[in-house]
């Protein structure tokens, strides 16, 4: 009997519409169990519940992504404060979200806050990357400040990408050079900035994904929060 209702459950699965799935990491566990480490140069250590990056390389970025290469339409949102960032003329800073990272051509979207390459001056924005350099950077207004938490929220639709700092929208900027990619947070560049409360909604979710996530206590989270 347990073996038909096990397969009643399975049949039922497969046949259901794509799902959202979200993802919840509060840091509250002191671990970066479920994540990959990338980039070059820097530290991590989770403190009180947030997690902190600190990139060590003057043109690197540092930080952990998450999923699969394949994804693509994704809602990613976190907490995070900046406590340390320095104008270097040029540099493209970043600190927030990364989306799209793709392996093979080393480059993703920053997403996040940083500061104008030229004038330091501070702002929102989405950095398009590749090889720890910047390819093109989409600035949004956005005047931040040290040691204070924000909210940052990016939604990734096909080429579109929106970035929310506080429920706000600053930039609203259209790129079709990575189509998909892992989510994940990242810092460039020598800047150190704590994150809390990372959220990942997946809209394009394939049923494999359950089965990647078994493996981790992660699981339990897609689970529950799937059902
Ligand atoms: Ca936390």
């Amino acid at each position: 009997m347990r073996f038909t209702i096990l397969t009643i459950c399975f049949m039922s699965l497969i046949s259901l519409p794509v799902v959202a799935g979200t993802y919840i990491d509060s840091f509250g566990d002191g671990n970066m169990d479920e994540w990959k480490i990338g980039g070059i140069g820097g530290n991590w250590e989770i403190i009180d519940g947030e997690l902190i990056l600190k990139s060590t390389n003057s043109s690197g970025t540092f930080g952990f992504t998450l999923g699969e290469q394949t994804w693509k339409n994704y809602i990613l949102e976190v907490k995070m404060r900046i406590t340390e960032m320095q104008h270097f003329a040029g540099f493209g800073l970043s600190a927030g979200l990364l989306l799209r990272y793709n392996r093979a051509a080393n480059g993703a979207y920053n997403a996040g806050l940083g500061l104008n390459p030229q004038t330091g001056a501070k702002q929102a924005e989405i950095i398009v990357g590749r090889n720890n350099i910047y390819i093109h950077i989409e600035p949004g207004q956005f005047d931040w400040t040290l040691d204070k938490w924000y909210n940052l929220k990016v939604v990734a639709q096909d080429s579109q990408f929106k970035l929310y700092i506080d429920g706000n929208l600053v930039v609203d900027f259209v790129d079709a050079l990575y189509a998909t990619g892992e989510p994940g947070v990242a810092v460039t560049s020598t800047v150190t900035a704590h994150f809390d409360d990372f959220v990942i909604t997946e809209d394009d979710i394939p049923d494999v994904v359950t089965s990647v996530y078994s493996r981790s206590k992660a699981a339990i989270t897609w689970g529950q929060m799937k059902n």
